[in-house]
C-alpha cells in the first residue's frame, strides 16, 4: 500500500462494551482497510441500547474538549473525521467543533453517520430535539450516511415502507438542502428481493442494488459506515466505496443468520479478508 493511502482517521462515537457496534466495529474495520485510527469516545455503555435491558451509560462529554485541546497543542491533524452514535445533543455541538478545528487540514474528509433511528423509530433515549440538532451536524458533512428512517427524520418527510424513485430523490434533495455535500442513502428497496444504496456524489445520483436478506441485523449501520470510510480513504470514489461496503455488510449478515443466539450484532470479523481483497 502506498504511503498516500495510509490515512489517519479519527472517529467520534461511543464504546458499547458488548454488542458489536460503534467503536468495537469501526476500529477493526478501519484497521483492516490499512488506516491509522484515533478515537474520541462519546460515552461508555455496558452494551448497546437495542435489546439489552438495564445497560449502564457514562457520558464522557466532560472529557471531549480537554482531549481536543491537547490534540490541538500537539498539532495533531486528521485526514478524516467520522462521527457515529453520539450520546447527547451537547455532543453534536462538540462534533461540529471537531470539524471546525481538528478538521482544518486540507482535504480532511468529514463523514456523518446520523446513527439515531431505524425501521421508522428513534433509538431509545433520543427525541425530536436531538434530531433537530443532528440536522446542524449534517449541514457540515462531506458525506452523510443515513438510512431511510434517519433521512425522513432529518428532512421532515413522511416515513414510508413502500415508495418510488421520486420519493427517494426528494429525500436526497432534502439532505443536500440541509447542507450535506454528498449523500449515501442506505436501505433503498424498490422490490422485495433486493435493496440498495443511493449515492449522490457531485450532484448526481446513482443506485447500487444488491441482495436483500430476510433478517435485518443490529450494528450493520456501523459496519456499513466504517467499511465505507475505510474504502473511501483508500482512494475509491463514493459509489465504489458504497458498493464495497454494501457487499461486505451483506456477507457479514449471511455469516450470522444461522446463529439465533447472535441477535445483537453481526459476525463481521471472519469476513474481513473479503473486505481487504475488495480494497485492492
Ligand atoms: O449501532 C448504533 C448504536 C451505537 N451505539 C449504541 C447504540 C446503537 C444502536 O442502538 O445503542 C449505544
Amino acid at each position: 500500500m502506498s504511503e498516500k493511502q495510509y490515512k489517519r482517521v479519527m472517529t467520534f462515537q461511543d464504546i458499547s462494551c458488548v454488542g458489536q457496534c460503534s467503536l468495537t466495529v469501526a476500529l477493526p474495520i478501519l484497521s483492516a482497510a490499512g488506516h491509522e485510527t484515533a478515537i474520541l469516545p462519546s460515552a461508555v455503555l455496558s452494551t448497546h441500547t437495542g435489546g439489552f435491558k438495564g445497560f449502564t451509560f457514562r457520558d464522557l462529554s466532560g472529557d471531549i474538549m480537554p482531549i481536543a485541546e491537547h490534540w490541538k497543542k500537539e498539532g495533531i491533524a486528521f485526514d478524516a473525521i467520522y462521527t457515529g452514535y453520539l450520546g447527547s445533543k451537547e455532543q453534536i455541538e462538540y462534533a461540529k467543533e471537531m470539524f471546525a478545528t481538528l478538521g482544518k487540514k486540507s482535504g480532511c474528509v468529514k463523514v456523518v453517520d446520523p446513527a439515531m433511528a431505524d425501521n421508522g423509530v428513534l433509538y431509545t433515549g433520543f427525541d425530536s430535539e436531538f434530531v433537530d440538532r443532528m440536522k446542524t451536524l449534517v449541514a457540515k458533512a462531506d458525506y452523510v450516511l443515513p438510512n431511510i428512517t434517519e433521512a425522513c427524520l432529518l428532512t421532515g418527510r413522511e416515513f414510508r415502507t413502500e415508495y418510488d424513485e421520486g420519493y427517494v430523490a426528494d429525500l436526497v434533495k432534502g439532505l443536500t438542502d440541509l447542507g450535506a455535500r454528498d449523500v449515501i442513502l442506505t436501505g433503498v428497496s424498490y422490490e422485495p428481493s433486493t435493496t440498495g444504496v443511493v449515492v449522490n456524489e457531485n450532484g448526481k445520483s446513482r443506485y447500487y442494488k444488491h441482495k436483500r436478506l430476510a433478517k435485518g441485523s443490529h450494528g450493520t449501520g456501523d459496519v456499513y459506515a466504517s467499511a465505507f470510510v475505510g474504502a473511501l480513504l483508500r482512494g475509491k470514489d463514493a459509489f465504489d466505496a458504497a458498493g464495497i461496503a454494501a457487499d461486505y455488510t451483506v456477507k457479514c449478515i449471511e455469516n450470522t443468520t444461522d446463529d439465533p443466539d447472535h441477535w445483537y450484532g453481526v459476525k463481521f470479523e471472519p469476513v474481513l479478508p473479503y473486505y481487504i481483497e475488495r480494497l485492492k
